[in-house]
C-alpha cells in the first residue's frame, strides 16, 4: 500500500507516540496534527465529525480513520512492507505473544494504572482531580498495580535484546510507551532489567524521532526540563 495521505492528529501523550513510532519504524510519510487533549482543540465540530470520542490520537490513512492509539499502530505495521529490522511476526505464537504484551500494557498498565491515576491525582501531581474527583486509595491502588505488573514482566524482559529478539516489535512500542508514562509520573521501576532495557531502547533512532514528533525533545528527561521552565 502506498503511504500517501496518512495523517494523525495529537501530541504529548504516551498514546500518539505509539502511531508515531510504528510510522518512524516503517519510515513513511505523514501529515501530523500537534493538537492536545483538553485544549478544546478536540472538541470542535469538524474534529468531533472524523472521531466522536473526542480524544487524540486519530489515525486516517485514505478512506480509513481510527480512533484507536493500539488500532491505529497495528494498522501501519500491517499494511506497509516490513523493514528489516522490525519484527512483524508470521507465526501465530509469536502474534500471541504481541498481543499479550499489547493487552497487558493498554489494560494493566495504561488503563488501570496510569490512567487512574492520571484522572483521580490532584493537579499540582499532573492529575486530573478537578476534572474526574479527587480519590486517595484509588490513586494509592493504581500504582501499587503498576509496580505489581512490571515485577510480573520482570522475567520476561530480556537482558540485551528487544521484547521478541532481535528487533523491535509492537511489543516494544506498546511496553515503552508505558514506561515512559511510569517515568513521567516519576514512579520507581523496581527491575533492573527494566530499567536497562529502557536505557538500551531509547537510543533507537527511530525512537528519537518518534519523540521529536510528539514531545518535541529527542528524551524524556528534556521534556520534564522544559515543562518545568514553563
Ligand atoms: N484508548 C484510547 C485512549 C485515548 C485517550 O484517552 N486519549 C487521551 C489523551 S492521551 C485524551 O484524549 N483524553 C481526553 C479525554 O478523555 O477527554 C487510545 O489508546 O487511543
Amino acid at each position: 500500500m502506498d503511504d500517501n495521505d496518512i495523517e494523525i492528529w495529537g501530541f504529548k501523550t504516551f498514546r500518539p507516540f505509539r502511531i508515531y513510532w510504528a510510522l518512524e519504524e516503517f519510515n513513511l510519510n505523514y501529515k501530523s496534527y500537534k493538537i492536545g487533549s483538553r485544549t478544546g482543540e478536540t472538541q470542535t465540530k469538524e474534529y468531533l465529525e472524523m472521531n466522536p470520542k473526542g480524544k487524540i490520537p486519530f489515525f486516517r490513512h485514505k478512506d480509513i480513520g481510527i480512533s484507536e492509539s493500539v488500532a491505529a499502530m497495528n494498522y501501519v505495521v500491517n499494511n506497509f512492507s516490513v523493514p528489516k529490522d522490525f519484527y512483524v511476526p508470521t507465526s501465530s505464537k509469536d502474534k500471541a505473544k504481541i498481543d499479550e504484551w499489547s493487552y497487558m500494557c493498554a489494560m494493566e498498565l495504561d488503563s488501570l494504572g496510569v490512567y487512574i491515576m492520571r484522572r483521580h491525582q490532584l493537579v499540582k501531581n499532573g492529575g486530573l482531580a478537578n476534572l474526574y474527583g479527587e480519590a486517595p486509595n484509588a490513586v494509592k491502588t493504581a500504582k501499587e498495580h503498576v509496580n505489581r505488573m512490571l515485577l510480573a514482566c520482570d522475567r520476561d524482559v530480556p537482558n540485551n535484546n528487544w521484547l521478541l529478539g532481535n528487533s523491535p516489535s509492537c511489543a516494544d512500542i506498546m511496553f515503552m510507551s508505558c514506561l515512559q508514562v511510569v517515568k513521567l509520573y516519576k514512579l520507581e521501576i523496581k527491575s533492573d532489567k527494566i530499567n536497562n532495557y529502557f536505557e538500551r531502547a531509547v537510543k533507537r533512532t527511530q525512537y528519537i524521532n518518534a519523540m521529536m514528533e510528539s514531545y518535541g525533545q529527542p528524551t524524556l528527561e528534556k521534556y520534564i526540563l522544559e515543562n518545568q521552565k514553563k
